[in-house]
């Protein structure tokens, strides 16, 4: 048996002193085992402004082959906005901090067959060397430990409807209340109860501020508006990288929430939306769809429902999120010059 093994065995009599020996050690093996493309370790050895993006989003959120095209355009559209893009997913159980095209392209078609890899699937993803998309939680986790502030997706995960029975609340959430890095967003799917989502949010002791004027809803993903009041608003870029850099010099050591409204010419009417949401969640519920896969199946429903349309508003809206990202990561890294 390995150190691993014979540390699991002894656990018990290490008691206080475990921290120190192991702890320390393991802290290491993870700092390295990360694997970064070149044009990250790049960026990073230059501090250039870097966008980290997810994978689950690729794996299990679109069909192939538009998640490839999302994945690749999104990539480029934070070049263009003027940062470097640092997609993260775990390939043959690297953690890996930007994917080489191939290693996107082959990640892209594999789609669900890859696993759903959030915050308690690390270690065991890693050490079974296999494929992973890696979602909000787990992408903030290496984002932060690969030095990277800002991390654009679509959605992120939330507090799901009939929660006070089911228990499902996304490992997202909690990631946002320890893991320090700002995640910006279309606010949160209307398949989930916003409510309460805002609620765990600010039990966690996350800022949530939607990138708009005064008074701007917490926007809703497929539509711009909610019937919820966003906790903060802020116009430009720039105050958004002041309340980042700020929570850092606070030391917080929390996530911060960024929601950017939909834009206008692809949001989905709001009422139509529920509709189809309420039946994409009775499917649901008829075949008994439960924990991680009920994200993936109603988005897959929502899809049909649509015909398409979920999805192309999907795209377009990652799109905006990801120049938005790149806009704010490079506020950020002239204000820490
Ligand atoms: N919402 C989407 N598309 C997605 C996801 C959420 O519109 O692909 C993914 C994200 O990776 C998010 C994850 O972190 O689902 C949340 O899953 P769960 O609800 O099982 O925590
Ligand atoms: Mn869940």
């Amino acid at each position: 048996t390995g150190h691993l093994t014979s540390f699991i065995k002894s656990g018990f009599h290490y008691g206080l002193n475990r921290s120190l020996g192991l702890g320390s050690k393991l802290a290491k093996t993870n700092f390295s085992s990360l694997t970064y493309s070149k044009e990250v370790s790049n960026a990073l050895k230059n501090g250039l402004p870097l966008v980290a993006l997810e994978s689950t989003i690729i794996t299990h959120g679109m069909p192939y082959p538009e998640n490839q095209k999302m994945a690749l355009e999104v990539e480029n559209a934070v070049r263009k906005s003027g940062a470097v893009p640092a997609t993260i997913a775990i390939i043959d159980g690297k953690c890996s901090i930007g994917l080489e095209e191939s290693e996107l392209q082959s990640l892209a078609k594999i789609g669900q067959l890859a696993r759903k890899v959030s915050r308690r699937d690390l270690g065991y993803i890693t050490s079974q060397k296999l494929n992973g998309g890696t979602t909000v939680a787990s992408t903030m986790i290496l984002a932060e430990k690969a030095g990277i502030d800002v991390f654009a997706t679509g959605g992120i995960g939330g507090v799901h409807r009939g929660a006070e029975t089911t228990m499902d609340i996304s490992a997202d959430l909690i990631e946002l209340g320890r893991t320090r890095v700002g995640v910006v967003c279309a606010g949160v799917k209307s398949i989930l109860d916003i409510g309460k989502t805002l609620e765990v949010l600010e039990t966690q002791g996350v800022p949530v501020v939607t990138m708009g004027p005064e008074k701007s809803s917490f926007p809703a993903f497929f539509s711009r508006e909610s019937s919820f009041k966003s906790p903060l608003c802020l116009q430009s870029p720039e105050e958004i990288a002041s309340l980042l850099y700020k929570n850092t010099e606070l030391n917080l050591q929390c996530g911060t929430l960024i929601a950017v409204p939909t834009p206008k010419r692809c949001s989905l009417n709001y009422q139509e939306m529920e509709s189809f949401i309420d039946l994409s969640l009775k499917k649901c519920e008829e075949q008994g769809i439960s924990g991680k896969d009920i994200t993936p199946f109603l988005l897959g429903q929502l899809y049909h429902l649509t015909k398409g349309k979920s999805l192309s508003t999907n795209i377009d809206l990652v799109l905006n999120n990801a120049r938005a990202a790149a806009s704010i990561s490079s506020s950020l890294a002239s204000q820490k010059q």
